[in-house]
């Protein structure tokens, strides 16, 4: 394992908690996620690059180069595992798979089998999103999710992606964030396609849940011994007022972003394992143009503006439980400038994810979003997300932060306190 002087210090083997009892199991998962699109760089061939390039969209800047992810992965994984890792989460990149329909880049595989082969050599166990977010530009332009042979498209690329690469996928991510694609593309129109019609939002989220089940499918025929799973996003959902009305539509986009995927994950494609992402709580309201209200005065909230919450965390966990499956936290993470406040918000979340297993909840794993700042979709790259920097104007130098080392003490010890073990550790 490499070496980093902040870490490797001979106190830092020996914790000032050692002897106080650890908050998470020995073999839990601990690691970051990114997705290719925000990380790779040079993704032109993608909905999002069109967005990106469109004035009349939402998007701030381009993805351009990302983090240049795409030629420095090897370091990238080497820095995870020294950082205490023993997970990560990332995506394919579709469009560089499959560029025309039907036609599959071998060289776009073989990259990406270097890629899974230096992941496993690092000692990461690899959690692979097989779509997240990116459609190529052929898809989207032939209609998207909404084409008639839309699931059967997306489930040949799943085939073939995981015949050629299953095999160094240990966990298959199989669409992030179904709800959020739908959402943000459909009805509040700041993602692609953007739209903004409700009818076409609740078609596009059946839509989804049936490509889940087919990428499953997938998985089970060309790599049997992958565990699929589906990962959402699940965020508290309060009505803003407590009218009879404000309530009976919190209850509506409740149905539609959170009910809907967890209910529907029944029958022998529904998955191995749920994927829980929690950022925050929102205000449903029905009278606000967005349909929700800003956060209440002088609640925490992140550069996104999302309101920090983190018992909505054990609340969600105990929520995707009523499945039975078996859950990974695969997201969950603050935008700021405050790395500090970084560290605060790990803390109330992992407390929160400790309370729900201790409550009985059978959680796995906690993937934090995002390992390095990167590509925000439409905010571009403003909103910091990262516990490492990237110097994206010189050499794309990586710098961890000092919540990388506070969350290196927690991965290696399993004990939240360690955190705050500052003391003996000079950044
Ligand atoms: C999502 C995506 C990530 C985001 C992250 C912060 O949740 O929207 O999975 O790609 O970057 O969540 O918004």
């Amino acid at each position: 394992m490499t070496a980093i002087p902040e870490l490797d210090r001979p106190e830092a083997s020996t914790p000032k908690s050692a002897s106080e009892a650890r908050d998470f199991p020995s073999d839990f998962l601990w690691g970051c996620a990114t997705a290719a699109h925000q990380v790779e760089g040079g993704n032109i061939n993608n909905d999002w690059w069109a967005f990106e390039h469109d004035p009349s969209t939402a998007a701030r800047e381009s993805s351009g180069d990302g983090i240049d992810q795409f030629h420095r992965y090897s370091e990238d994984f080497v820095l995870l595992k020294a950082l205490r890792h023993n997970t990560h989460r990332l995506s394919l990149e579709w469009s560089r798979i499959e560029p025309a329909p039907g036609e599959f880049s071998q060289a776009a595989i073989a990259h990406y089998r270097r890629v899974l082969t230096q992941l496993a050599n690092a000692g990461l166990i690899g959690f692979v999103t097989l779509h997240h977010f990116t459609l190529p530009t052929w898809f989207s332009e032939r209609g998207g999710w909404l084409a008639p042979d839309a699931i059967s498209t997306f489930e040949r690329y799943c085939r073939v992606v995981t015949a050629e690469l299953g095999d160094l996928m240990p966990y298959v991510c199989t669409i992030n964030e179904p709800q959020m694609i739908a959402l943000h593309g459909y009805l509040e129109g700041y993602h692609p396609p953007a739209m903004t019609n409700p009818i076409l939002w609740r078609r596009v989220g059946r839509v989804l849940l049936e490509a889940h089940q087919a990428a499953v499918r997938a998985v089970r025929a060309e790599a049997p011994s992958s565990k699929s799973g589906l990962v959402v996003q699940l965020p508290l959902l309060a009505p803003a007022r407590p009218d009879d009305s404000t309530w009976a539509f919190c209850e509506a986009m409740r149905a539609e972003i959170v009910d809907l995927y967890l209910e529907g994950l029944t029958g022998p494609d529904r998955g191995d394992w749920l994927g829980v992402q929690y950022y925050r709580k929102q205000w449903v309201d029905p009278s606000s143009p967005t349909l929700f209200a800003a956060p209440p005065a002088g609640t925490q909230t992140t550069q996104m503006g999302w309101a920090v919450f983190p018992d909505g965390l054990r609340l969600m966990l105990h929520r995707a439980a009523e499945t039975g499956l078996p859950l990974y936290v695969t997201e969950n993470g603050i935008a700021t400038e405050d790395d500090d406040e970084r560290i605060d918000y790990i803390e109330s979340h992992l407390s929160a994810i400790a309370q729900a297993l201790r409550e009985g909840v059978d959680i796995r794993g906690y993937i934090h979003w995002s390992a390095f700042d990167n590509f925000e979709w439409s905010e571009g790259y403003g909103p910091k997300f990262g516990m490492i920097a990237v110097d994206r104007k010189r050499d794309f130098a990586r710098a961890p932060k000092s919540s990388a080392y506070a969350f290196a003490r927690v991965a290696a010890s399993g004990r939240i306190s360690d955190l705050r073990h500052t003391h003996s550790w000079s950044y």
